[in-house]
């Protein structure tokens, strides 16, 4: 069985789960306490050398990237298929993914926050509005570019494609981190569609079972 190492608010971690539970396949959940850093241990570096979640492991295959995890599982487990079949869309898909993944989420990823905290003089209230001005960087322009041809139920398309997979888990960011959505109405509404859908609901960071709280 594939064995998943993540934690419940990771944001990548959720992209993964959301992957597994819309292609039903069963895994085994292993908890990975950022927050303790047992991340950082000898233990877990063994397992996973860059020291972060999700780390994936099917077999001999090992993985340490989301959107790799995706590949190996869309190639394996093609349907239900995690893109769009056009190919402009298909590339679109990529466009946004990669603009939540690449450019958003190390933003507002726990080790870049710990520098700040440690290595700067940025206080708390700082921390955060940095962090907030990243998170408008990105999500304003996808608001504009989603909202602007959006006739279908999901961003690009009438199924749940990457898209969706990677914006859902840095909404959940935002809205933990007291993010503005307001401005975002396109995007919120894609958030509520998707949450209605059981993989979704089965991936929720307080549905899994190390949860904590937010
Ligand atoms: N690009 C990676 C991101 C992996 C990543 O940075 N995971 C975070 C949790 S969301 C992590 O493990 N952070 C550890 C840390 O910040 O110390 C992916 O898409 O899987």
């Amino acid at each position: 069985m594939i064995q998943l190492y993540n934690y419940y608010r990771s944001s990548a971690s959720y992209r993964v789960r959301i992957a597994l539970h819309l292609k039903q396949i069963p895994f085994e959940y292993h908890a990975i306490n950022l927050r303790d850093g047992a991340h950082k241990t000898d233990t877990f570096k063994k397992i996973n050398t860059f020291q972060t979640v999700p780390y994936f492991i099917d077999g001999d295959i090992k993985l340490s990237q989301s959107l790799a995890i995706f590949d190996y599982l869309e190639n394996l487990h093609p349907e239900p298929t995690l893109y769009p079949k056009d190919p402009v869309l298909r590339a679109k898909a990529l466009e946004i993914t990669l603009s939540l993944v690449c450019d958003l989420h190390p933003l507002n990823n726990l080790k870049v926050l710990t520098y700040l905290r440690e290595k700067t003089n940025f206080n708390d209230e700082q921390i955060m509005s940095w962090m907030h001005h990243w998170f408008h960087q990105i999500l304003a322009p996808l608001e504009e570019m989603i909202s602007k041809n959006k006739q279908t139920r999901y961003a690009l398309t009438n199924s749940v494609t990457i898209v969706e997979l990677c914006l859902i888990p840095q909404l959940y960011n935002a809205h933990r981190f007291g993010v503005d959505l307001s401005k975002y109405p396109t995007l919120k509404t894609i958030e509520s569609t998707c949450l209605e859908l059981d993989s979704f609901q089965k991936a929720l960071p307080e549905n899994q079972i190390d949860y904590e709280g937010n």
